[in-house]
């Protein structure tokens, strides 16, 4: 069965571009592939974050992830941080890869502007990525399109650590991107990538009064200055959500009542509120119900984790062989009476 790896930082609350871009083919590929979902703890330190929040949102993330649908029985569901192979592995990669490419990758050039003084971890945060899904010789990849870049990158690093190391074969497959239909959804401010760290994001788990305050002063066409302006639907990114929350005939509704300005911009984002509203209330039910079981979730990244070190424990001894190092010897029986782990 082809394998697939995705991971998500637990930087903010799981919002509905993550659920529409990646979030939602996890659960369906599930089903059919040997899935590997990962909450990308040491990813998200890359950014600004609060260590004392960081535990429960690592938590909360695999609520979220568990509510939206991803199934244990299905599905490997981790922390990365849970598996000291994923630095490892990234230390090694390290050495395959070229400074230049990671100094040109995008999502690297835009978020080191949020930084006076750039920390080293966001330049090699492509190579801790290349290592996740490399570590489990992963098929697939289900991203949004601002992985694409990334992905790429990690294709590189595999190909040179083959060409260097692999004897000849293809140790690491070189994986393959699937993206969905909604590969980048905008932000309510209709500029910017939707975002955990912009703000500009509906959570999945918001209530439906959140749902309104946020849709309400969301960025519409903005040549649409009146209510008697006819607007442009394929400009405004509240007719995009539309396609993903609404009907084929409210989604033509809306686009014939923009252009006729026959509803004004919040007639629009109350048909859209009430949609995403009851999209998104099973899996807020869900959720509210794992949340007063937090050791459940516990227990099933516990087994995750589990799981995935075994894997990722094969991988690296093979790594570190190929890669030349000397293989540790289990201590001498003497030594381990002497530090009283036999009698
Ligand atoms: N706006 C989006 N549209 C489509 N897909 C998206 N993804 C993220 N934003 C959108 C996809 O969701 C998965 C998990 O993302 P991530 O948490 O690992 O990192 P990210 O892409 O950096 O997500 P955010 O929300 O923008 O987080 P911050 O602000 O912390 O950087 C990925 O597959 C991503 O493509």
């Amino acid at each position: 069965m082809p394998r697939i790896f995705s991971g998500i930082q637990p930087s903010g609350e799981l919002h509905i571009g993550n659920w529409l871009g990646a979030v939602q083919n996890w659960v369906n590929l599930q089903r059919s592939y040997e899935t590997l979902i990962c909450v990308v703890d040491l990813h998200a330190i890359t950014a600004k974050y609060e260590a004392e929040s960081l535990a429960q949102r690592t938590r909360e993330m695999a609520t979220s992830l568990l509510a939206a649908g991803i199934d244990p029985d299905q599905a490997i569901l981790f922390v990365q941080s849970h598996v000291p192979e994923h630095s490892e592995l990234q230390w090694l990669l390290n050495t395959v890869t070229p400074l230049g490419e990671l100094e040109r990758m995008t999502q690297f050039k835009d978020k080191a502007q949020r930084f006076e003084s750039v920390p080293a971890g966001l330049l090699n945060y492509p190579v801790l990525m290349a290592a996740d899904v490399l570590l489990y010789r992963a098929d697939l990849v289900p991203v949004g399109e601002d992985q694409i870049q990334h992905l790429e990158l990690t294709r590189e690093i595999a190909r040179k650590w083959n060409a260097q190391f692999g004897r000849g074969e293809t140790f690491f497959p070189e994986p393959q991107p699937i993206l969905t239909e909604a590969k980048r959804i905008t932000g309510l401010d209709g500029q910017a990538k939707m975002s955990k760290s912009l703000g500009n994001t509906i959570g999945l788990l918001d209530t439906p009064e959140e749902i309104w305050q946020k849709l309400r002063p969301a960025k519409t066409d903005p040549a649409r200055v009146t209510r008697l302006d006819p607007g442009t639907p394929e400009i405004c990114n509240i007719y995009h959500l539309h396609q993903y929350f609404s009907s084929p005939e409210t989604v033509a509704l809306v686009a014939e009542n923009c252009r006729g300005a026959k509803w004004g911009c919040l007639d629009c984002k109350r048909v859209l509120a009430d949609n995403i509203i009851a999209t998104l209330k099973p899996i807020r039910e869900r959720a509210l119900g794992l949340q007063e079981q937090p050791e459940r979730v516990d227990e099933i990244l516990g087994d995750g984790a589990s799981t995935a070190r075994r894997m990722a424990g094969e991988t690296m001894r093979e790594v570190r062989d190929r890669m030349g190092f000397l293989m540790a010897a289990p201590p001498a029986l003497s030594s381990r009476v002497q530090r009283g782990l036999e009698s």
